[in-house]
């Protein structure tokens, strides 16, 4: 059955015109392209910013942090970039049961895809400043990519409107896991290390910002509907990134490059001995 899909021309000839669709409404809507241009400027001038902040970091931590926020406006370029050229947008037809079914609707779909990419290193950079253990920067790694992994299937799925909305439900769950060891877990490991106060700040700063992203989902083309302009959820989706991708790396580059002596002197990432020696002490 899929090789007799495949096999007929109008179905190869029907998803290229959607792609071709999609190429062009970003050209000619100016809101739209507007959103990704602002993304593909700043994140080059923060590449700039960040590389000259950290030329003469000592300490291996601050290193390591240093790679970690550099890696979100690398990513960030070529996100915007594979968006702007079309290579990571498609027309898609949603669901029976959708407000918008049966119209070609427009879908961003690359933004999950390299949310992979980012929030993981975005996490690093914050389990580092808190002098976290190994396993709990694991898990919230782990449960973020999760997350987006999960939250690019419900974007993708077209054939139930219900589905959709099962696959935004496990993305969540995953999301509620890593606001868990954002808000419970990481704050008194940060205490500990002495970076108490700018790991609050980020953290609050990560929270309220990450909530953004799940709503903007719920009420535009990809949730209810109750936003349909792609141009006003684009610049939406922009406007978070711009606060907690650059705005948020240059406040914790800035500090690890003033404190320098704080971040060098927190716990080992794989903790003080390892835990037969822990039980021996015992
Ligand atoms: C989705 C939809 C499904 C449910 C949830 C979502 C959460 C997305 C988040 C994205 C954060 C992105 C950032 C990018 C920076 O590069 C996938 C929208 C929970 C929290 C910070």
């Amino acid at each position: 059955m899929i090789e007799t899909a495949l096999a007929d021309p109008t179905v190869a000839e029907f998803t290229q015109l959607l792609q071709t669709d999609a190429y062009e409404m970003i050209q000619e809507d100016t809101l739209l392209s507007s959103s990704l241009w602002a993304n593909v400027a700043l994140a080059g001038l923060s590449i700039l910013t960040f590389v000259y902040l950290g030329r003469d970091l000592k300490n291996t931590r601050a290193k390591l942090i240093w790679v970690a926020v550099l890696l979100v406006p690398l990513v960030s370029v070529s996100s915007y970039s594979s968006l702007l050229s079309g290579l990571t947008v498609d027309m898609i037809m949603l669901p029976d049961g959708h407000p918008l079914a049966g119209e070609p609707q427009f879908s961003s779909w690359g933004r999950y895809l390299t949310w992979t990419l980012s929030t993981p290193a975005i996490l690093v950079g914050l389990g580092l400043l808190a002098g976290t253990d190994f396993t709990k920067l694991f898990a919230a790694v782990t449960m973020d990519i999760a997350m987006c992994v999960t939250g690019l299937a419900a974007a993708l799925i077209t054939q139930s409107y219900l589905l959709r909305w099962v696959f935004f439900g496990i993305s969540c769950a995953f999301f509620l896991v890593v606001v868990y060891i954002l808000l419970a877990e990481w704050p008194a490991d940060a205490a500990a290390a002495g970076t108490g106060e700018i790991f609050g700040t980020l953290k609050l700063l990560t929270v309220v910002l990450w909530f953004g992203y799940p709503i903007v989902w719920a009420v535009g083309i990809e949730g209810l509907a109750l936003i349909e302009s792609a141009g006003v959820i684009s610049w939406a989706y922009s406007a978070l990134d711009i606060l907690a991708k650059y705005v948020f790396a240059f406040l914790l580059l800035n500090w690890v490059r003033n404190n320098q002596d704080v971040v060098g002197a927190g716990p080992s990432l794989l903790g003080s001995g390892s835990d037969s020696a822990a039980a021996a002490a015992d």
